[in-house]
C-alpha cells in the first residue's frame, strides 16, 4: 500500500484498494521516466504504438474501442441529495443509491490490473486559484493523459500534504482481469454500464467503465466544471467552460486578455490560437477550454487556465486552419484514434496533405485506396479523434499563462453558430444583460445530427453538459457575482460580448465560391477582437438595437479582405432584424420555462425589455 505524509489520502487508497482488489498499488510522480516506462509497457503489451521519434519524439498512439469514442452524456450524473438541486438539464439519481449501484461495480473491478494514484493539481501549484485533487485509475493511458493535461505527480502531492486534503476522484475502466485473462486492446464496459457521476455536495467523482477523455481524465470536465462550478457557487468565483486569450496592440504595448464561451464544434481552440490578419495586432493563448476566475483583492475577476494540455479534436486541424495547435502536437502527445501512417506518424482529414496509402485507420484497417475513401461515412480518423498535447509545446502559448494569480479578464465572449437572427457581434448594456446573453446561448442543429431535432440548441454558457448543479441556480450565481463583498461594487466587471461567425447569405454567389458564410471567419476573427479592444477602452462607435451595442458602419477594419467582403456583407452580417428576433423570443421563452421556480427575475426582466423593444 502507499504512504504518504497525508493520512486522508493513505486511508483513502487502502479503502479503494480494498474495495477494487488491483493486483498492485502505484503512486505516480510525475516524472517524465514514469511517463515513458508506462507508455512503453503499453506498447510492450499491444495497447499503443509508440511514433516515429524523428517525426514525433516521445508520442505515443492509441485507438480505442469502438464503443468507446466520446463523452457520454446519456451516462452521466448530478447525484445531489435532492433533484431540484441537480435542475432540469441534468441526470439525476439518489447519491445513496448511486453509491449502492457503484460500489457493486468498483468491487472486484481491478483485479488483475495496476491502481495508479495520481496526485494532481488543477492551475499553476499553490496558486490561489488553483485546487488538488487525487484520481485514483486502472489506466496507464490515463496516467499519461493525466501527466499532460494536468500538473501530476510529486509536487501535486507535497501540498495535498502540506494540506491533508483533496478532491477524491475514482475512475475504472470497468474491465477486472481475473485469473490472468489477456487484455483487450482498450478495455471499457458497454455503454449501458458506463457512469460518470458527480457528488456535488460532497465534492467527489465517481465514475466506471469508460477510459476515454472527459469520461476518464477527471480533472477536465468533470472536476474543473461540474465539481468545480459548484465550489465557484459555494465560494463566490466562476468556474467556466471558456477559452483565455491574451490580446495585444503591438503599437502601444497595450493587452487585454479575452474568455470566450461556445458550445462544441463552434472553433473554440482556433479562437484561442488565432494567428491576426490585420497588422499590429497580437494574439497569444492562455488556454483553449476552461476559465477559472476570481476576484483579486481591488475587485477585478482574474482568470487561470487549470489545464496543463489542450486536449484538441484532431480532424482539420491544419497549418492553415490552426497552425498553432498543429505545432502543439509535434512531441510528447498521445494521440488517440487518428490514422497511423506507415512511417509511423499520424494522419486526419483535413490535416492539408492526402493520407498516405498503406496508412492505418481508427478501427485498426489498412486504407489501401485513400482516394476513394468517403470521408462522412468512413473516415480515417474518427471524428472525436483527440491529440493530448502539453500547451508549453504551443508556440503561441503567453509568457504569464502559469501566473498563479491569473491574468485580468476585461471582456468576456459567448456565441454559438446561428446563421441567422444574431449578428457578428453586439455588446451588453450592463452585467445583468451580458448574463441574460450567457443564458440563451445556442447552436443550429442540422437534421444530420443524430438523434437531435433540427432548430436551436440551447447550450446556456456552453455549459449545457458541464453544469454541476441546477442552471438555473448557476444563472442567479452569475447574475450576482457583480453584487459579492469580492466585487468591491462591481466597478471593475469585465464587458460582455455576444458573436456570431456563422451568419449565412444564401443569395451571394460569390460568397458561395467562398465557405457560405457572410464572415470569413478563423485570423479575420480578430478584426472583431479589435474592435472589442477598443471597446473595453471605451473607444469606437456603437448603434443601439434591440439586443444591444452594434458596432456602427465603418467600426470594424475590413481593409484587405476579399471583395466578396465588403460594406454590403458588413451591413447583412450586423443586421438586427425585428421578425427574426420576434421568432428568437419565443424560442427563448420555450427554453426559459424549463428553470420554472429557478429563473432568476433579472433574466426574466431582461426578457420583458427585448418584447417590449421588439414591439411585442
Ligand atoms: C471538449 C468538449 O472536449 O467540450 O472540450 O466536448
Ligand atoms: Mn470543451
Amino acid at each position: 500500500m502507499i504512504k504518504t505524509n497525508c493520512a486522508k489520502l493513505n486511508t483513502w487508497v487502502k479503502m479503494w484498494a480494498d474495495i477494487m482488489q488491483p493486483e498492485n498499488v502505484v503512486l505516480c510522480d510525475g516524472s517524465d521516466a514514469e511517463f515513458t516506462r508506462l507508455m512503453d509497457e503499453c506498447v510492450a503489451e499491444g495497447l499503443a504504438k509508440k511514433l516515429n521519434e524523428k517525426k514525433r519524439p516521445n508520442s505515443y498512439y492509441f485507438q480505442s474501442d469502438p464503443s468507446d469514442v466520446a463523452r457520454v452524456e446519456g451516462r452521466t450524473f448530478i447525484c445531489s441529495r435532492k433533484q431540484e438541486d441537480a435542475g432540469p438539464t441534468n441526470n439525476w439519481m439518489d447519491p445513496k443509491e448511486m453509491k449502492r449501484i457503484l460500489i457493486g461495480k468498483y468491487t472486484g473491478c481491478m483485479k488483475g490490473r495496476t491502481m495508479y494514484v495520481i496526485p494532481f493539481s488543477m492551475g499553476p501549484l499553490g496558486g490561489p486559484i488553483s485546487q488538488l485533487g487525487v484520481e485514483i485509475t486502472d489506466s496507464a493511458y490515463v496516467v499519461g493523459s493525466m501527466k499532460i493535461m494536468t500538473r501530476m505527480g510529486a509536487g501535486a502531492l507535497k501540498l495535498i500534504e502540506e494540506k491533508n486534503d483533496f478532491i477524491p476522484c475514482i475512475h475504472s475502466v470497468g474491465k477486472p482481469l481475473p485469473d490472468g485473462l489477456k487484455d483487450a486492446k482498450w478495455a471499457c464496459a458497454p455503454i449501458d454500464d458506463k457512469y460518470i457521476v458527480q457528488f456535488p455536495e460532497e465534492h467527489e467523482i465517481w465514475t466506471y467503465g469508460s477510459g476515454y477523455g472527459g469520461n476518464a481524465l477527471l480533472g477536465k470536465k468533470c472536476f474543473a466544471l461540474r465539481i468545480a462550478s459548484k465550489m465557484a457557487q459555494e465560494e463566490g468565483w466562476l468556474a467556466e467552460h471558456m477559452l483565455i486569450l491574451k490580446l495585444t496592440k503591438e503599437a502601444t504595448k497595450e493587452t487585454k486578455c479575452v474568455c470566450a464561451a461556445f458550445p462544441s464544434a463552434c472553433g473554440k481552440t482556433n479562437l484561442a490560437m488565432l494567428i491576426p490578419t490585420i497588422p499590429g495586432w497580437k494574439v497569444e493563448t492562455i488556454g483553449d477550454d476552461i476559465a477559472w476566475m476570481k476576484f483579486d483583492e481591488d475587485g477585478y475577476l482574474r482568470a487561470i487556465n487549470p489545464e496543463a494540455g489542450f486536449f484538441g479534436v484532431a480532424p482539420y486541424t491544419s497549418a492553415k486552419t490552426n497552425k498553432n495547435a498543429l505545432d502543439s502536437c509535434s512531441k510528447n502527445t498521445i494521440f488517440t484514434n487518428v490514422g497511423y501512417t506507415p512511417d509511423g506518424d499520424i494522419w486526419w482529414e483535413g490535416i492539408g496533405y492526402p493520407c498516405p496509402k498503406g496508412t492505418i485507420d481508427w478501427k485498426g484497417n489498412v486504407v489501401d485506396d485513400p482516394e476513394s475513401r468517403d470521408e462522412d461515412k468512413n473516415p480515417v480518423a474518427h471524428k472525436n479523434s483527440r491529440f493530448a498535447a502539453p500547451a508549453a509545446n504551443c508556440p503561441g502559448i503567453a509568457s504569464d499563462w502559469e501566473s498563479p494569480k491569473g491574468v485580468k479578464v476585461d471582456a468576456i465572449l459567448f456565441g454559438g453558430r446561428r446563421p441567422n437572427t444574431v449578428p457578428l457581434v453586439h455588446e451588453a448594456e450592463d452585467w445583468a444583460h451580458g448574463v441574460f446573453m450567457g443564458s440563451i446561448v445556442g447552436s443550429e442543429v442540422t437534421a444530420a445530427a443524430i438523434g437531435l431535432k433540427a432548430g436551436v440548441r440551447r447550450d446556456p454558457f456552453a455549459m449545457l453538459p458541464f453544469c454541476g448543479y441546477n442552471m438555473g441556480d448557476y444563472f442567479q450565481h452569475w447574475i450576482d457575482m457583480e453584487k459579492l463583498p469580492q466585487a468591491k461594487g462591481g466597478k471593475h466587471m469585465p464587458k460582455i460580448f455576444f458573436v456570431n461567425w456563422f451568419r449565412r447569405d444564401k443569395e451571394n454567389p460569390a460568397l458561395k465560391s467562398e465557405h457560405g458564410f457572410l464572415w470569413p471567419g478563423y485570423g479575420d476573427n480578430s478584426r472583431v477582437l479589435a474592435y472589442i479592444f477598443d471597446r473595453c477602452n471605451g473607444e469606437g462607435k456603437t448603434v443601439d438595437t434591440p439586443i444591444g451595442k452594434v458596432p456602427a458602419p465603418g467600426q470594424i477594419n475590413i481593409e484587405g479582405l476579399k471583395s466578396c467582403y465588403n460594406e454590403e456583407t458588413m451591413k447583412a452580417v450586423l443586421t438586427v432584424n425585428v421578425d427574426e428576433w420576434k421568432e428568437e423570443v419565443g424560442r427563448i421563452e420555450e427554453h426559459y420555462a424549463k428553470f420554472a421556480g429557478h429563473l432568476p427575475k433579472e433574466l426574466s426582466d431582461r426578457l420583458a425589455i427585448l418584447k417590449q423593444r421588439l414591439g411585442m
